[in-house]
C-alpha cells in the first residue's frame, strides 16, 4: 500500500540521489577499509534512513512493506554493505519489539533505534544452530526475576556496534524444540557480554559480523518480548521478523541485480570486439535479455507480496518464494555481468567482481534457498490438507 505517492517519491529521489553521490563514489573505500565511514553513518542517520519500517509514533517514517521494498530497490543499487548498517534497525533488530514487544519495550527502544542512535542486533544463529533454528541450545534459567543466559550466537550482523540484542534462548530444556524458545531483548553492556573476533567473510566487507558469547548474562524477566508470561514464544516471533526480513532482502536482491545490469550494458555499449560494440552481439544481448527479464519478474513478484502483506494476511509464502527467487536471480545475473565483463570482470577494479562476491550471501543468510523451498512446499501441503 501506498499512502501518498508523491511523498514516496520525494523520499525515493533522495534515496536515488544519496546513493548516486554518496554512497557508490565510496563503494571501494569501504570495501578496503571493511567499515563504513562515520561520516555517512550520520547522513544516513539525518535522513531517517535507520528508522524506515519503524512506527511513527516512535520517531520512524512508519513506511508500509510496499513502501519499504521500493526504497529497498534504491539501496540495492549500492553496496548491501550500506544497507546492512541500517538493515538491522529496520528489520530483523527492531521487528520483534514491533510485532510483539509491550508498549514499555517499544517506547524503550524503538525512539533511539528511529534516530539510529542505537543498533539493535538479532541473535538466533549458533555454532551448531542454522537451518534448524528451533533447535537453539543457548539458555535462559530463570532465577527471582532474572534469566540467567549463558551459550554462543554467531554470524550476528551489526553485533559490534549493537546496543541491544534480540536474543533466542531456550527457556525449557524439558521441551526440546521451537516451544522452548524464548525471545529477549538483552542490552548489549549487559555484564557476561562479550564479542568474538570479526568474521573474514568472502564479501560485504564494510558489514561486520561476529560471535556474541554470553556467559551468566542476568537479564530482567521484565525483557522477555511481550513480557514474563510469553515464555515459548519466542520462536514464532522470529519466523514472523524472519518473513518480513526475507522480502527486505528480496527487494534488494532485485536492486542489486538492476545495478549490475546497469554496469553490465554500459560496458558492452563501449566495449568493442570484432570491429563493434560487444552489446551488438546476439550472444551478449542474450544475456542482457535474460537478466533484465528475470530482475524484473523479481521486482514484480516482490511488489505483490508486499501489497499482500499490506492488507494483514499472511505472507510466510510468498516471501519465501520470493526470497528463494530474487537471491538465486541475482547470483545469475552477477555471473552474468561478470562475463559480459571477460577479463575485466574478474579484476578487482571493476564492481561486478566485489557484487558477484557480495550476492554469494543473499542464497544464504535469513533462511538458505534450500530452506525457502521447504517453507514454500510445508505450506503447500498443509494449505492443500485444510
Ligand atoms: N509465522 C508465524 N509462526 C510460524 C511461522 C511463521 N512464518 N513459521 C512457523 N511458525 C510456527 C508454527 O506454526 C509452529 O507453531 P505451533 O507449534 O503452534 O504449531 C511453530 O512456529 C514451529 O514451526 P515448525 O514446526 O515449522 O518449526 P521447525 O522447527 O520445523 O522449523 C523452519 C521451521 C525450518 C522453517 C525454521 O527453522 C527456519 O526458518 N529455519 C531457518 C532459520 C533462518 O532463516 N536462519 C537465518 C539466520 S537468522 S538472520
Amino acid at each position: 500500500m501506498i499512502r501518498d505517492q508523491e511523498t514516496l517519491n520525494q523520499l525515493l529521489d533522495i534515496v536515488s540521489r544519496f546513493v548516486r553521490e554518496r554512497l557508490i563514489p565510496n563503494e571501494q573505500r569501504v570495501a578496503e577499509e571493511d567499515r563504513i565511514p562515520d561520516d555517512i553513518v550520520d547522513e544516513m542517520k539525518e535522513l531517517g534512513l535507520f528508522g524506515l519500517s519503524i512506527p511513527e509514533e516512535y520517531g520512524g517514517l512508519g513506511l508500509t512493506m510496499e513502501e519499504e521494498v521500493n526504497v529497498a530497490f534504491e539501496l540495492g543499487h549500492t553496496s548491501p554493505a550500506f544497507r546492512s548498517i541500517m538493515g538491522t534497525n529496520n528489520g530483523i533488530g527492531s521487528q520483534g519489539i514491533i510485532m510483539d514487544g509491550t508498549e514499555e519495550q517499544k517506547q524503550r527502544y524503538l525512539p533511539r533505534m528511529a534516530t539510529g542512535e542505537i543498533i539493535g542486533s538479532f541473535a538466533l544463529t549458533e555454532p551448531d544452530v542454522g537451518s534448524d533454528a528451533g533447535s537453539v541450545k543457548a539458555s535462559a534459567v530463570r532465577d527471582g526475576d532474572h534469566y540467567v543466559v549463558n551459550g554462543t550466537k554467531r554470524y550476528i550482523t551489526n553485533a559490534p556496534r549493537a546496543s541491544v540484542f534480540t536474543l533466542m534462548a531456550r527457556t525449557n530444556p524439558e521441551v526440546k524444540g521451537a516451544g522452548g524458545v524464548s525471545a529477549f531483548l538483552v542490552d548489549a553492556d549487559s555484564p557476561g557480554i562479550t564479542l568474538g573476533k570479526p568474521d573474514k567473510k568472502m564479501g560485504q566487507s564494510g558489514s561486520q559480523t561476529c560471535d556474541v558469547i554470553f556467559e551468566d548474562v542476568r537479564v530482567p524477566a521484565e525483557n522477555m518480548i511481550g513480557g514474563p508470561d510469553k515464555e515459548g514464544q519466542g520462536f514464532k516471533t522470529a519466523m514472523k521478523v524472519l518473513d518480513r526480513g526475507r522480502l527486505h532482502i528480496s527487494a534488494v536482491c532485485v536492486g542489486v541485480a538492476e545495478r549490475l545490469i546497469e554496469e553490465a550494458l554500459r560496458f558492452a555499449m563501449e566495449r568493442k570486439q570484432f570491429g563493434k560494440p560487444i552489446a551488438e552481439h546476439q550472444l551478449i544481448q542474450a544475456m542482457l535479455a535474460d537478466s533484465k527479464a528475470e530482475a524484473y519478474a523479481g521486482r514484480s513478484m516482490v511488489l505483490e507480496a508486499a501489497r499482500k502483506m499490506d492488507t494483514g494476511a499472511q505472507v510466510s509464502t510468498e516471501a519465501s518464494c520470493c526470497k528463494l527467487y530474487c537471491a538465486e536471480m541475482v547470483g545469475r545475473v552477477a555471473d552474468r555481468a561478470v562475463q559480459i565483463h571477460g577479463g575485466a570482470g574478474y579484476i578487482s577494479e571493476y564492481p561486478v567482481e566485489r557484487f558477484y562476491r557480495d550476492v554469494r550471501l543473499f542464497r544464504i543468510y535469513e533462511g538458505t534457498t534450500q530452506i525457502q523451498q521447504i517453507v514454500v512446499a510445508r505450506n503447500m501441503i498443509r494449505d492443500a490438507s485444510n
